[in-house]
């Protein structure tokens, strides 16, 4: 995760398209569907976690998309696991980092090298092909329930991807 070859380039709308196939997009409307000092009209796209290799935890990879105003990330949680915390990635290790913004009109991409999430305290170890819950609370929109597909641990969003 540390690495400075991943890359975290923009997600690209045909990226958008094949995560909607997958059926894992959940849309939080906000009563006012204005411009950019409205309400958070946020998307999740491209939820995955790499399959984590044994250990005790594994990062959580998504990208919050937001067509209306600002809102913040605040918290992380699921019903799967005992910890879900946020984390920024450094030079050398990593930090927690949180609230993180979503920008008006932008995204909050969480992705390898960058910020991503922790997950630690697995009720039950995680295998390819299991789905975990993310529950992500919002200042303004609330908390948005994402369902996590576990991945291989060299997948990439966008990839070719018949496991679904
Ligand atoms: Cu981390």
């Amino acid at each position: 995760m540390s690495s400075r070859s991943f890359r975290t380039t923009a997600i690209t709308g045909a990226v958008v398209a094949t995560v909607l196939g997958a059926g894992t997009i959940l849309v939080a409307w906000g009563p006012d569907q204005g411009g950019a000092g409205g309400a958070a009209r946020l998307s999740i796209a491209d939820p995955y976690i790499p399959l984590p290799a044994g250990g005790a935890m594994a990062a959580g990879y998504l990208t919050v998309r937001n067509a209306g105003g600002e809102d913040e990330l605040v918290k992380v949680s699921s019903p799967g696991a005992s910890s879900v915390t946020m984390h920024r990635s450094t030079e050398t290790s990593m930090e927690s980092a949180g609230p993180l913004a979503v920008p008006a009109g932008g995204a909050l991409e969480l992705a390898r090298g960058g910020t991503h999430l922790m997950i630690m305290g697995w009720s039950k170890q995680p295998a390819l092909g299991d789905v975990l819950e993310l529950d992500l609370t919002f200042a303004r929109s609330g908390t948005i329930a994402v369902r996590v597909p576990v991945k291989p641990l060299t997948y990439r969003p966008g990839q070719q991807d018949s496991g679904n």
